[in-house]
């Protein structure tokens, strides 16, 4: 005990002047001094500026640097910088989910549900008028106008934690020293440690006229133009989302898929999703690619793509935008001066518990190579890295079974793995899937379609079978499937499930009656509502 004592001292007390190419013993040195000390407040400072810079105020960086900061006494500086979108986007701090991410998609999202509940209501009684209409720019205005006011109460909340935030670009000299470049000319900070959070930024395809009259994702929820007839290339979750909203506000969607969609969720959900967005009015291009992107005349953007034959074929579209997954920003970050190393990939970084190659340097969010790229990831990463730095704490993150919702019409929730995963991680023999379609109490009045109603448990075959995954086609997929990842995470069983008295009438409670499996090839629809 005593020598674990001294050696904490040793290491908090500044004698960390370690800068050999020794990482894997630093590493496992490091590792062990971090999780000595109860707070790092009132320790003596090293002779860095400060004890950790973030590059990047984004979900991870800022949870990160407000944890180390306000909570355990840690001198922290923040740095974000947005590089404008070739057509000239730009938001404050707070990073992806804030201002191009999450928040403005859920809230997009809400006003294309908010369409269709109005003509629900008139099935349940409400005097409609026939006009209803939708205004894009009031939309996109009070969108914005919460994202600002986001951005503004994140400063402040900043301010108030004690976390130094700095407007500008960070690039590393060394590995304990950032060089950042601000409207007020460039400085130097040094740090102890380093965490990078810097996120990323959407592709755009190699083709004629992509950048220069494309839009992705960092543009679409401040357009300030109706988006009119639009195509999105690419069928990843953005994709499919943004497609969603839009067709729910009442423009022409078209969504060109290269492969599948939605890779990496369970497929047959995936295919229940389009099914359920081409009822809608969503058309979809099946293995098809872009070739080029002209602006004629009249203003409007002529699109060129092939299919798989590679025959060729042209429309003409008021938007463009480009769903085709995201580059991570760290080419910007002459990561070779501190000697940090990036994944195969070439752009991420392969971390172990956060920490990259070189011992002093931290990674989180969508910069890890391999780990689910969302907002509550990244959250809490940042955190439970903080509380090892600079905390009593060896608790590190657990990046498996993390619940997700695509927000598409009718939302997807998922979480652990899919019916694909399991066969192939356990033999088809070793798995069982339950499966039913339901009928949301809420859709009979207004008649809605409960065809892609679906919900599947993946479990174990032996035992009392233990779930491994929940798939949740249908209204509110998030709030349904949060409570049950919880569930997972204490090793939910289908008996556990099949013992859970349900909640009537609810959706979720959909979950508590499953007792058809595949393999019965009993039929998985329902008989009544309260059967
Ligand atoms: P970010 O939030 O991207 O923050 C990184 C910050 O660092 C940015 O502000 C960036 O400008 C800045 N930066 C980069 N380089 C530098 C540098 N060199 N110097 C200074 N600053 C720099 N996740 C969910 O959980 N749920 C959702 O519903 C969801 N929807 C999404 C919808 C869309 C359209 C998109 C694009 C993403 C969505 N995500 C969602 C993903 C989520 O936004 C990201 O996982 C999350 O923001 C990642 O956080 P981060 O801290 O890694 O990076
Ligand atoms: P994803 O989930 O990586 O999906 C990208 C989609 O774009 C996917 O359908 C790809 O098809 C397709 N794609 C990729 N490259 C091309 C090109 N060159 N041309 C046409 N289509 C292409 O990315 P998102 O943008 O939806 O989201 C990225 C992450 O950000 C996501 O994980 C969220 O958590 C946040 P493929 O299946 O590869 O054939």
């Amino acid at each position: 005990m005593a020598a674990v004592f001294c050696f904490r001292n040793v290491i908090f007390g500044g004698a960390c002047k370690f800068k050999s190419a020794n990482f894997l013993l630093f590493r496992n040195l490091e590792q062990k001094q971090v999780r000595g000390c109860a707070s790092y407040v009132g320790k003596q400072r090293s002779e860095y500026d400060y004890d950790l810079v973030v590059i990047g105020g984004g979900s991870g960086g800022l949870a990160a640097a407000k944890e180390a900061a306000a909570n355990l006494g840690a001198k922290v500086a923040v740095l974000d910088y947005v590089t404008p979108t070739p057509i000239g986007t730009k938001w404050g701090l707070g990073g992806t989910c804030v201002n191009v991410g999450c928040i403005p998609k859920k809230l997009m999202h809400q006003a294309a549900l908010l369409g269709e509940a109005i003509h629900d209501a008139k099935s349940y009684g409400w005097q409609v008028g026939d006009n209803v209409s939708h205004s894009w720019e009031n939309l996109k205005d009070a969108v914005q106008a919460h994202i600002k006011s986001v951005n503004w109460v994140t400063r402040v909340e900043l301010r108030d934690k004690k976390v130094e935030y700095i407007n500008g670009l960070g690039t590393f000299k060394d590995q304990h020293t950032i060089s950042v470049t601000t409207n007020k000319g460039d400085r130097l900070l040094t740090a102890k440690y380093v965490l990078i959070a810097v996120g990323g930024r959407p592709r755009y395809p190699d083709i004629p006229g992509a950048v220069e009259y494309g839009i992705t994702s960092d543009d679409i929820f401040s357009l300030n133009r109706p988006p009119g007839k639009t195509v999105i290339v690419g069928a990843g979750y953005i994709g499919l989302e943004c497609a969603g909203f839009l067709n729910g506000l009442g423009y022409d969607a078209t969504v060109m898929i290269r492969s599948i969609p939605l890779r990496g969720f369970d497929q047959q959900m995936a295919n229940i999703v389009v099914a359920e967005m081409q009822d809608k009015g969503i058309k979809f291009l099946h293995r098809c690619l872009p070739k080029s992107v002209e602006k004629l005349d009249s203003g409007r953007l002529k699109v060129t793509w092939t299919d798989s034959d590679k025959n060729e074929f042209n429309d003409e579209f008021d938007t463009v935008m480009f769903a085709i997954g995201r580059r991570a920003l760290t080419k910007e970050l002459h990561l070779e001066n501190a000697g940090v190393e990036v994944a195969g990939d070439g752009e991420k970084i392969d971390a172990v518990d956060e920490q990259s190659n070189v011992p002093n340097i931290y990674a989180v969010g969508d910069v890890l190579y391999k780990k689910p790229e969302l907002t509550p990831v990244a959250i809490h990463a940042g955190r439970l890295l903080a509380r090892r730095l600079f905390g009593d704490s060896a608790v590190t993150m657990n990046y498996e079974n993390v619940a997700t919702t695509v927000f598409t019409p009718l939302e997807y929730g998922a979480v652990g793995i899919s019916e694909e995963t399991a066969v192939q991680r356990y033999g088809e023999d070793n798995v069982e899937i339950y499966h039913a379609y339901y009928k949301p109490t809420e859709f009979f009045i207004p008649q809605k379609n409960i065809s892609h109603c679906y919900l599947k448990v993946v479990a174990k075959r032996d035992g009392d079978q233990k779930v491994l995954g929940m798939h949740y086609i249908g209204p509110q997929a998030g709030e349904v499937i949060q409570g049950f990842s919880a569930a997972i995470k204490c090793n939910l069983t289908v008996k556990d499930l099949m013992n859970t008295v349900g909640i009537h009438p609810t959706i979720a409670e959909e979950f508590t009656r499953i007792n058809v499996t595949k393999r019965s090839g009993k039929d998985p629809n329902p008989a009544s509502c309260c059967s």
